[in-house]
């Protein structure tokens, strides 16, 4: 695209701008800045950025090969297991599920990326695969957002890029739109998902057998995301406008329009999942992370794509209403609908990352460069963003699946602004996927980014956008075969091109403007960014905007950022109480609690109950405060309890070939050594025999000086320990007996003692799942001798592994490949040692059942009610910032372990001193209720 053909950047969109000027404009607004850049921070030179270039396309070889190696034609490889994911042939993970339609979806999900790492080959090879091996009619019931997204937008991507390469002549000269009948033969599929008087799609639909059939197993949801139902637009508008059949995109637009019809008429905003039946909001919260985010960006993308002014009319009033609203720089906030004033959370999820990309393509620099200064903090706290953290950057949801949004949003950002930070951003984020979520066998999911423990999977979305953001970060035009800038990027990653909008442009635009009275012409000013307007004479703007955030997650007293209600700034009012800052020794506060209408009751079995009555409270400002305050409290105390009750363990192999790079999620026990207070134990592993360790162990001499490994089951836990001690182990492992049960689908667990006194287990113990422990079990048959480090959060990888790993070659890379295979052979033999074992288990038998004896004490979240006042309090209440203050300390101190450059020895542990903090602070806000009622 050339910017002769449009107007000046920055200068405000005309009302009905024609489609190709708006192509243009948006096209030249992510590129024309990279130039920019003359001073500040140190460029990268182009052999620097080559060489992160490489590291990509090594790492992304690793992961697909490993994929295509050891899991194709399944959906996605499972790599610590190094096998397919085959839906119904694995415990069920719920929703998560719902993308895995035994299509193959990893390899139509990666099409686009292998063309734009340059792997035309490869593409080729796999575009013939998809064509011979992939069956769209399976009898499975899949996402009708997650089918869209990545298997319509994949091989609608795939064909983009396919025709691109024919007519350049060399590659797919075979090619005839194959890929195309596949997509429109999945678009027929779909459509029976929009027959509901809404137009809004059914969430789900049998591949095979639709909505309606009795054999459908679906269609009798009620609810959709707001997602779900708005991120169609671009993929039905392409594949109408390819094919030249307009059904698709009419549907799509339906859906839309539904949407803006049901917004929250004064504040602009969506909830998060609506009824498709009737329209009303089910969830009435509000934000651009999970449940909303890609509609917003569909709206301008949409724009972008169709040209259709009405649609950058709908997101610019959404924008201003989310600027106004959720947007608390550096923070995204979600809010309440009807009360956008009211923040309906203290925490923010991962999805939210891709936003400020999203603002760059809108034009709004500032808070993309605020926000995702924010978000660059929290990773390098965490090594990765976890799925969900406070608003004081604590985690809140430790799970990082590898998504995408962060690299995406530096990518764009790098576009914008030509500041080499954002590649130091890339190259970041390249360090820690191959320190921490690298494996043998691909790239693992991290189950919990404090420990640093994985997860058996990894994402389609990871090879659909992860490599392709971060190829493009690093490369330079010519790196790349064709123009990048020629298409846009689907909430997927898959590439459309731009001139769709002149093709089978049969759907007439609507002539809206008299519906978009709302905002002025400034809220269209900004649609195209400017480099001239973001970086007025100043090179170093984008510089100037993160300085004062530099600290914002480590240093500061974080309260400071939230946004409080603007009354509360009237002639120096005070801002409303937070519940993390309410102390109940604090007379003033209780005073406040009081005026609030909130009232504290002590219960009969001693815990604290916090009751809300709005008509008590002083005035309706305070009540709104009130039911703030009872929201976050309900909030912080989940929270805590969370952190609270389930302090997971880590088990990590660190012998050859895992060297540390595979970490499982293990429990605790409450007796023995407490790894979080104590030094890791490292050691190597044995069998005890027999293997239930319910008595005096005949194989001492195996175990001594080793972990011992015992099956769940037949005796008390402490009893186990007791044994292995005993016989001289330095500590133990027991194994879940329930074959299948995983981390993934069962809640942790501390194995409880036995009721007695259990001062004399000194060892540690730790509790696997029958999968994570498999996965040991398989290591030891295959390579006999295995080391594990048993710690409360990983340690860095092995130096010894630095020198072996990270193949520099294809063929070092097929090597290890080909170890993998060996290693994923012995799993059925794996099953039949268990089988022989269980014999054995069998031959002595006990009393009682397993289930009677194993004492476990279940530590999964408590329930949370939605109404303020059932919730019963046992809070902390302590939430000084100066204590908060202390536990980032604490927590930066422990994250000191996975410096390479800190010994494996070092040790803090918070965990324990916050839990003694929070029952000091508990009981003395017990004795003080008692006293005043
Ligand atoms: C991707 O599948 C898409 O980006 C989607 O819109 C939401 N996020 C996932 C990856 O995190």
């Amino acid at each position: 695209m050339s910017e002769a053909g449009g107007r000046g950047c920055g200068s405000p969109v005309p009302q009905r701008a024609p489609w190709s000027l708006v192509a243009a404009t948006a096209a030249i607004c992510l590129v024309s800045a990279t130039s920019v850049w003359t001073v500040g921070a140190e460029p990268m030179s182009r052999e620097e950025k080559q060489k992160l270039g490489n590291q990509v396309l090594e790492m992304f070889d690793h992961a697909y090969g490993n994929y295509m190696e050891h899991a194709y034609p399944a959906d996605e490889l499972m790599p610590l297991t190094c096998r397919g994911r085959v839906r119904g042939q694995e415990p069920s993970r719920g929703d998560v599920d719902d993308a895995l339609g035994k299509f193959s979806l990893t390899l139509i999900d990666s099409l686009d990326t292998l063309v734009v790492l340059n792997k035309t080959k490869e593409f080729e090879d796999a575009v013939r695969k998809v064509l011979r091996d992939v069956n769209l009619d399976n009898d499975v019931v899949v996402s009708v957002f997650e089918t869209n997204i990545r298997v319509l937008g994949g091989l609608l991507g795939g064909h983009s890029l396919a025709i691109m390469l024919k007519e350049k002549g060399e590659y797919m000269q075979w090619y005839n739109d194959e890929l195309l009948q596949m997509a429109k033969q999945l678009g027929y599929k779909l459509l029976p998902a929009f027959n509901t008087t809404s137009g809004l799609p059914y969430p789900r639909i049998n591949l095979k057998f639709g909505i309606r059939k009795p054999e459908a197993r679906t269609g009798t949801e009620t609810d959709t995301c707001t997602a779900c139902a708005g991120t169609l637009i671009l993929e039905f508008a392409a594949l109408s406008r390819f094919t030249g059949a307009t059904i698709f995109e009419e549907y799509a637009r339906k859906a839309l329009d539904f949407l803006w019809e049901k917004r929250q008429r004064s504040s602009n905003l969506v909830g998060v999942t609506i009824n498709i039946h009737t329209g009303d909001w089910v969830r009435k919260d509000s934000g651009v992370g999970a449940g909303i985010d890609s509609y917003y960006e569909y709206l301008l993308k949409a724009y972008v794509l169709l040209g259709d002014d009405s649609f950058l009319e709908r997101f610019n009033t959404h924008y201003d209403a989310i600027m106004r609203y959720i947007s608390q720089p550096p923070l995204l906030l979600d809010v309440h609908i009807h009360k956008p004033m009211l923040n309906a959370r203290t925490w923010m999820d991962a999805l939210l990352a891709f936003f400020p990309g999203l603002q760059v393509l809108k034009g709004d620099i500032r808070p993309a460069i605020e926000t995702h200064e924010m978000l660059y903090q929290v990773i390098k706290k965490h090594n990765f963003l976890p799925e969900a953290f406070t608003t004081d950057f604590r985690v809140h949801w430790a799970q990082h699946p590898l998504r995408p949004e962060f690299a995406e949003s530096t990518y764009f950002l790098y576009k914008a602004t030509g500041d080499p930070y954002y590649l130091e951003v890339g190259k970041t984020l390249i360090e820690n996927l191959n320190k921490y979520a690298r494996v043998p066998c691909g790239f693992a999911a991290m189950k919990d980014v404090r420990t640093g423990s994985h997860e058996d999977r990894m994402d389609s979305f990871f090879l659909a956008e992860m490599f392709k953001y971060l190829y493009l970060l690093f490369a330079d035009k010519e790196d790349i075969i064709f123009d990048i800038e020629d298409y846009i990027f689907t909430t997927e990653a898959h590439l459309l091109p731009l001139w769709l909008s002149t093709t089978n442009q049969s759907i007439s635009k609507k002539n809206t403007t008299s519906e978009y009275t709302e905002l002025d012409d400034s809220n269209f000013d900004w649609t195209c960014p400017n480099t001239q307007i973001l970086f007025p004479n100043d090179p170093l703007y984008a510089q100037s905007i993160r300085e004062p955030l530099k600290n914002v997650v480590d240093k500061s007293c974080p309260r400071g950022i939230i946004r409080v209600r603007e009354e509360s700034f009237r002639s120096g009012a005070k801002p409303p109480l937070r519940a993390r800052d309410f102390m109940a020794t604090n007379p003033e506060h209780l005073e406040i609690l009081k005026k609030m209408g909130v009232s504290l009751i002590h219960l009969k079995d001693g815990r604290v109950q916090l009751v809300q009555h709005a008509i008590q409270a002083a005035s309706s400002i305070d009540a709104e405060d009130g039911l703030r305050f009872m929201q976050e409290m309900i909030e912080l105390s989940s929270q805590q309890q969370k952190e609270q009750q389930l302090p997971p363990r880590a088990v990590q192999i660190v012998s050859h070939p895992f060297f540390g790079r595979v970490v499982l999620t293990a429990g605790p026990a409450q007796f023995g050594l407490d790894l979080s207070k104590h030094k890791e134990t490292r050691g190597f592993v044995a069998s005890s025999k027999p293997y239930n360790g319910c008595s005096e162990l005949t194989n001492p001499e195996a175990v001594m000086g080793k972990i011992a490994l015992i099956q769940r089951g037949q005796c008390m836990f402490a009893e186990k320990a007791r044994n292995i001690q005993n016989a001289g182990a330095i500590g133990g492992i027991v194994i879940d007996d329930n074959e299948g049960s995983s981390s993934d689908t069962a809640p942790l667990f501390q194995m409880a003692g036995d009721g007695k006194d259990t001062d004399d287990i000194k060892i540690p113990m730790l509790f696997l799942f029958s999968k994570e422990g498999s996965i040991i079990l398989d290591a030891i048959r295959e390579y006999e001798e295995v080391e594990v480090l048993l710690s409360d959060k990983a340690k860095d990888r092995d130096p010894e592994m630095e020198n072996e790993e990270q193949p520099s070659s294809e063929n070092d890379s097929q090597n290890q490949s080909a170890e993998q295979i060996s290693s994923s052979s012995q799993e059925v033999d794996l099953v039949d040692q268990e089988s022989s074992e269980e014999n054995s288990l069998n031959s002595h038998p006990e009393s009682l059942s397993p289930a009677d004896m194993d004492n476990a004490a279940s530590i999964s979240p408590s329930e949370q009610t939605s109404n303020p006042t059932e919730n019963h309090e046992t809070a902390n209440l302590n939430g000084e910032c100066t204590d908060l203050d202390n536990q980032l300390q604490e927590q930066s101190e422990t994250e000191e372990d996975s410096n390479p450059n800190v010994s494996w020895g070092k040790k803090v542990q918070p965990i324990d001193s916050i839990l003694a903090d929070w029952n000091e602070d508990i009981e003395a806000f017990e004795m003080m209720e008692k006293d005043e009622l």
